[in-house]
C-alpha cells in the first residue's frame, strides 16, 4: 500500500509500536508534524523554549549532552512541561556502539525520554539491548537512521535497505525510520521523520554540510510524517511565533498531500 495516501489516524492499525500509535494520535490531536529540535546550551532556555512552542509541536527533540547542568530536577521539569503541552522528548543520542554500551547508555536516557535515536551499525545487537533493558516499557520508541541530511555523507543505498530490513524485525521497538525521501521504506506503521527544512527560501543550506528543503517538499514529495526543525525556530526573535508558521505550513502540506 502508499503510506503517504494514510492519515495519522489510519496508520495506528499498521503499528504494533505503543508510543507510535501514541504519536500518531496525538498528531492527530493537535493537528501538528512539527518536532522541535531544541538544540540550546543553557538549561534555562530549553526548559522556556519548551514552555513557549510546546503547544505547537509533537515532539520536542534535545542532545542532552550539549546542555550545561542538565540535571534531575531540570529533567523532572522538563517532563512536566511535556506532559502539560502534551508532547513527546526525543533524545537525539545516535546511540551507535555494541549492544552491551548501548543498554547502559539506554538505561540513562530511558529515566527522561519516551523517543530515542539509533544508528544500525552495529547490527542487531543495539535493537535487542535495547528491547531486553531493564528499563524498557512500551511508552518508549525507537528512531533508526537509515539515512543523513548532510552533504556528502557516507550512508549508502545499500546500508540503508539493510537498516530498514533490521527495523522491521523489532515492531514493538520501532517508532519510526529517521529518512529523507519516501522511497526508503514503505510499511505504514513506521513513522517517516525528516530533517532539513527550513521556510526560508535562501536558506539551503548551513556551512557545515546540513541541506534545506521547504516544508511542501519533505511532506509533499517526499512524504515525511514528521518534520525536523532547529534554528529556523530557536535562533528566530519570537520563536513561538515562527512554530506557529512552521506548524500551519507543515499540515497544509499534509492536507494537500492527502487530496492529490
Ligand atoms: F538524523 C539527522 C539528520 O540526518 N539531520 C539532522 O539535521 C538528525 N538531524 C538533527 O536535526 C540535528 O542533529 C539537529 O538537531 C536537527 C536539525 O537542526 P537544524 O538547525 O534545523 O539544521
Amino acid at each position: 500500500g502508499n503510506r503517504s495516501k494514510l492519515f495519522y489516524e489510519q496508520r495506528i492499525l499498521y503499528t504494533k509500536c505503543i508510543a507510535a500509535s501514541k504519536l500518531f494520535s496525538l498528531i492527530s490531536e493537535k493537528k501538528t508534524n512539527l518536532c522541535l529540535a531544541a538544540d540550546v546550551t543553557n538549561v534555562e532556555k530549553l526548559l522556556k523554549l519548551a514552555n513557549e512552542v510546546g503547544p505547537h509541536i509533537c515532539i520536542f527533540k534535545i542532545h542532552a549532552d550539549i546542555i550545561d547542568d542538565f540535571a534531575e530536577k531540570e529533567k523532572e521539569e522538563l517532563k512536566n512541561i511535556a506532559q502539560r503541552h502534551n508532547f513527546m522528548i526525543m533524545e537525539d543520542r545516535k546511540l551507535a556502539d555494541i549492544g552491551n554500551t548501548v543498554q547502559l547508555q539506554f538505561n540513562q536516557i530511558s529515566k527522561w525520554a519516551n523517543l530515542i535515536t539509533v544508528h544500525a551499525i552495529s547490527g542487531f545487537g543495539i535493537l535487542e539491548a535495547i528491547q531486553n533493558s531493564m528499563n524498557f516499557n512500551e511508552n518508549i520508541g525507537v528512531f533508526v537512521i537509515a539515512e543523513l541530511s548532510s552533504q556528502n555523507n557516507l550512508i549508502t543505498p545499500d546500508y540503508t535497505k539493510k537498516t530498514v530490513h533490521l527495523a522491521e524485525k523489532y515492531p514493538k521497538l520501532i517508532a519510526g525510520i529517521v529518512c529523507q525521501f519516501s522511497s526508503t521504506f514503505s510499511n505504514p506503521g513506521f513513522i517517516q521523520m525528516t530533517p532539513g527544512v527550513n521556510i526560508e527560501e535562501n536558506v539551503t543550506n548551513d556551512n557545515l554540510g546540513q541541506q534545506y528543503n521547504s516544508p511542501e517538499t519533505v511532506v509533499m514529495d517526499r512524504s515525511a510524517d514528521i518534520v525536523v526543525v532547529g534554528r529556523g525556530i530557536i535562533n528566530a526573535p519570537d520563536p513561538s511565533q515562527i512554530a506557529l508558521e512552521y506548524k500551519k505550513k507543515l499540515w497544509n502540506a499534509y492536507l494537500k498531500r492527502m487530496k492529490k
